[in-house]
């Protein structure tokens, strides 16, 4: 059945999702495709604990399970390297710790020749200023999954703008809850709520900034 890695995530059955995992592998499914069946489960997760039924250890529980997933399921990427140390800026905007989506984006743009460098979770957005000024990367990706951190994303924009910066630098958001009116609030220039979207998006600012050279 389709839905039986969805059903075992959403449940927290962690033997249960694992053995799936193998099984879906073995029978031909994508990493990209399995991610997304466990991203779809711990969504329900979420909405279970938003509804009282689960608790915070719960969330603990699926990002455990999620990172037994990722174990099994990361060798599987295709790992052809076809950019060529184009420099990206990653982060979870600050007040946010959420990073399991962050570290597989980062881990696939990696897998193909991208130079990310990682500034990790609760990025103030002066540090991400301070990063590209350091690096002199032109791509910057943020990942947010709490709401109310997300004016703290459209700060980093509007200090992309005073340092004079905004013009050389791609804005490429990440993380369940970003969607085009959020994009739009922020600034930012390209969202993606799936790792197979963000990598597209990546690969395609990296081609149009290689035309402009
Ligand atoms: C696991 C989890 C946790 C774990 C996080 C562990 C970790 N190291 O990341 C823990 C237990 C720590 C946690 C804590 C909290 N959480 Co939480 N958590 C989740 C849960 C269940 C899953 C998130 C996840 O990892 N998904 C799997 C990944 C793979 O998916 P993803 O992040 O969307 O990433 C994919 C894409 O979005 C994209 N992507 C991701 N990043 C980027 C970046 C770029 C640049 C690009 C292009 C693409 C991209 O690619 C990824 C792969 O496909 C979500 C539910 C949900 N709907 O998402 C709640 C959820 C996000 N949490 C929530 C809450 C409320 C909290 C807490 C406040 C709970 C509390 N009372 O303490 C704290 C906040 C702590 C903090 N300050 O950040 C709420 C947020 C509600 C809101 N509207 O803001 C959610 C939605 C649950 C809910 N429905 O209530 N949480």
């Amino acid at each position: 059945m389709k839905d039986d890695l969805i059903i075992a995530m959403a449940d927290l059955d962690e033997e249960r999702a694992l053995a799936l995992v193998k099984e879906k592998l073995k029978a031909g499914e994508t990493a990209f495709e399995i991610v997304e069946q466990c991203r779809k489960g711990v969504e329900i997760v979420g909405q279970r604990y938003s509804e009282g039924i689960y608790y915070l250890s719960d969330l603990i529980m699926s990002e455990e399970i999620f990172r037994g997933v990722m174990e099994i399921v990361e060798p599987h990427f295709p790992q052809e390297i076809t950019e060529h140390g184009t420099k990206i800026i990653m982060g979870t905007i600050e007040g946010d710790i959420h990073d399991l989506g962050k570290n597989i984006v980062t881990y696939l743009l990696r897998s193909v020749g991208f130079n990310v460098i990682d500034l990790g979770v609760d990025v103030p957005p002066e540090r991400f200023i301070k990063a590209i000024k350091e690096t002199g990367a032109s791509i910057l990706g943020i990942c947010v999954l709490l709401t109310f951190c997300i004016g703290s994303i459209k700060k980093v924009v509007d200090l992309l703008k005073e340092t004079g910066l905004r013009d050389d630098v791609v804005v490429v958001l990440g993380g369940y809850p970003v969607n085009q009116l959020i994009k739009e609030y922020t600034g930012a220039d390209y969202y993606a709520n799936d790792a197979a979207r963000g990598l597209e998006i990546f690969k395609q600012i990296s081609l149009e900034k290689d035309k402009r050279r």
